[in-house]
């Protein structure tokens, strides 16, 4: 009998939860970056604190920038570089992980399982560590819930992202992650972050319109584990810096 192996990625994200510390992920989008652009914002982000970096946008569809823009911040840091995909397209050769993710409040088999199961040959072909994970996409006025045609979470009715995530924890996905869209106008209420804490034991992401510590901070707080920021970093480093602080600091 072959037993699952946790990748090394992933025991790199446990171990520092199980140590007590909290995670701070940093998004680069191939759109709004070029490759030597993404490496300066990546090694500004190690230089702070932040823990990996997470490439992906959800309207980006070119693999050959895709692998120029990874490979050009695998040059300029050590942290994890981890594929956040939109479309097999995101698919790169040069990354240590890809989210292996299902878009689970799509209305569209092609985000829940179509793109999944036609990457999924790549994605062991390259060698990318897969770590499973169930994404969940909150109101309707993002490129993500359109791209991915999800039908919204509403933000304020936490029960109902709860059933979702203590579903993909059941499916046996080891994340769950809460997006509120990139650029968002306001981030997951932390209500709504604390009503999946108490339904669910992996670990939570959550993304979409931080922009200031406190709103980090208000996430940590409701139970959340692993903090994403982009649109930040391309407006203000300095703020984004403030954030990764924040996040490395915290103490429940
Ligand atoms: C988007 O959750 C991420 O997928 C990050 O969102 O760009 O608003 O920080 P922001």
């Amino acid at each position: 009998m072959r037993h699952l192996k946790i990748g090394r990625i992933e025991q790199y994200l446990l171990s520092k939860l199980e140590a007590g510390e909290k995670i701070h992920l940093l998004l680069i989008d191939p759109e709004e970056s070029s490759p030597e652009n993404a490496s300066v914002i990546a090694s500004k982000a190690e230089e702070a604190g932040s823990d990996g970096i997470m490439v992906g946008g959800s309207t980006f569809f070119s693999q050959s920038q895709m692998d120029e823009l990874v490979k050009s911040i695998k040059s300029s840091v050590r942290i994890p570089v981890i594929i956040f995909p939109n479309n097999i397209t995101s698919i790169s050769r040069y990354a240590d992980a890809i989210w292996f993710m299902s878009l689970l409040n799509s209305v569209d088999h092609y985000f829940i399982i179509g793109a999944q199961s036609q990457g999924a040959v790549l994605v062991s072909q390259y060698g990318l560590e897969a770590i499973p994970m169930g994404y969940l996409v909150f109101g309707g006025d993002t490129a993500v819930a359109a791209m991915g045609r999800a039908l919204p979470l509403p933000f304020n009715r936490g029960e109902v992202a709860a059933c979702y995530a203590l579903a993909a924890q059941y499916l046996g996905m080891r994340f769950v992650y809460l997006e509120a869209g990139s650029g968002a106008q306001r981030p997951i209420p932390p209500q709504t972050i604390k009503a999946v804490r108490r339904a669910v034991t992996i670990p939570i992401i959550v993304g979409g319109g931080i922009k200031r510590p406190e709103d980090a901070v208000e996430a940590l707080k409701a139970g959340a584990d692993i903090i994403v920021t982009g649109t930040i970093a391309e407006e203000s480093f300095e703020r984004c810096r403030e954030i990764i602080r924040a996040v490395k600091s915290f103490k429940p």
